[in-house]
């Protein structure tokens, strides 16, 4: 039987040819699926929309994580918000000067299925560095102020439970979570879907931060297939030159992430409509 799992944005539909459901449950907040497919290896889908997959997971990851930390002069506590399928905890391991990571996450089915299924992801939730707080990934940053010099927020779309991450009181409470000069980084959209959402979120973010970089990275299980962050802070530029390295070290071990990401990822096309810097005083 020709079996496949279909996603649905807006007008469009992607499709993946699928060999078997390896789990299938409703959680407490989502409806939570494991499929083996054909062309991506095993794929996380929650409520419908691919979180990720075994063979483009990589590009997403290293996307969220290494711009960010490679900015930031000595990361030592990280946050991820959500990103309970672990693979945001293996990319911020790598790096050499993080002692501490906390995941929180509120589904912890998330958590014990891709401890099963994607163990190529869930490798790094083991590590002694590694705290997971099960809950409200929101109220977790409010209740930790000063406490982490990035966070990083890996959700589900801004729908249903994840709406709330992409709010001005989540945003206000990440900025108040760093200590010092820290940066925040969130997933957002596709620019071919919802550029007017991805402008939306950095209008949102340059409330609470002084400067607000959108960038991308191509993942084909995305909406699209390509994919937009941004990267908030107070001072610092991950486009600026970087520690070489603690650059290279991580370069070393990454499939996506090169140097020339490190700026080159903020070059967004010019149908954004974005100048190419802004710095709110
Ligand atoms: N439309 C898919 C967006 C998913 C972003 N988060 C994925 C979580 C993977 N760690």
């Amino acid at each position: 039987m020709d079996l496949w799992f279909t996603e649905t944005f807006g007008d469009v539909q992607a499709g993946w040819r699928i060999k078997q459901v390896l789990y299938q449950q409703r959680s407490r907040y989502q409806d939570v699926v494991v499929l083996d497919t054909v062309p991506f290896g095993r794929m996380l889908v929650l409520d419908g929309c691919v979180m990720t997959t075994e063979r483009d997971e990589f590009a997403y990851h290293e996307m969220l994580v290494h711009p960010g930390l490679l900015a930031h002069p000595r990361p030592r506590a990280v946050c991820i918000v959500g990103g309970g399928d672990g693979g945001t905890v293996r990319e911020v391991l790598k790096h050499a000067t993080v002692e501490r990571v906390v995941l929180a996450e509120i589904d912890e089915e998330v958590i014990a299925v891709s401890r099963k299924y994607l163990p190529s992801l869930a490798s790094g939730l083991s590590d002694p560095r590694v705290e997971i707080c099960v809950g409200d990934g929101a109220q977790y940053l409010r209740e930790h102020e000063g406490d982490f010099d990035v966070v990083l927020s890996d959700s589900t779309d801004p729908i249903g439970p994840g709406v709330v991450l992409f709010g001005d009181d989540y945003f206000a409470s990440a900025k108040r979570a760093l200590r010092g000069t820290g940066l925040f980084v969130t997933q957002c959209k596709s620019l071919w879907v919802n550029v007017q959402m991805t402008r939306d979120v950095e209008a949102r973010l340059a409330k609470h931060f002084r400067r607000v970089l959108p960038y991308v990275s191509m993942i084909p299980t995305y909406p699209t297939g390509s994919w937009s962050f941004h990267v908030a802070s107070d001072g610092l530029d991950p486009r600026a030159p970087v520690d070489r390295a603690r650059q290279e070290q991580i370069a070393g071990t990454t499939r996506y992430y090169t140097a020339a990401h490190q700026s080159g990822a903020f070059a967004v096309p010019a149908f954004y409509g974005r100048p190419a810097d802004t710095v709110t005083t």
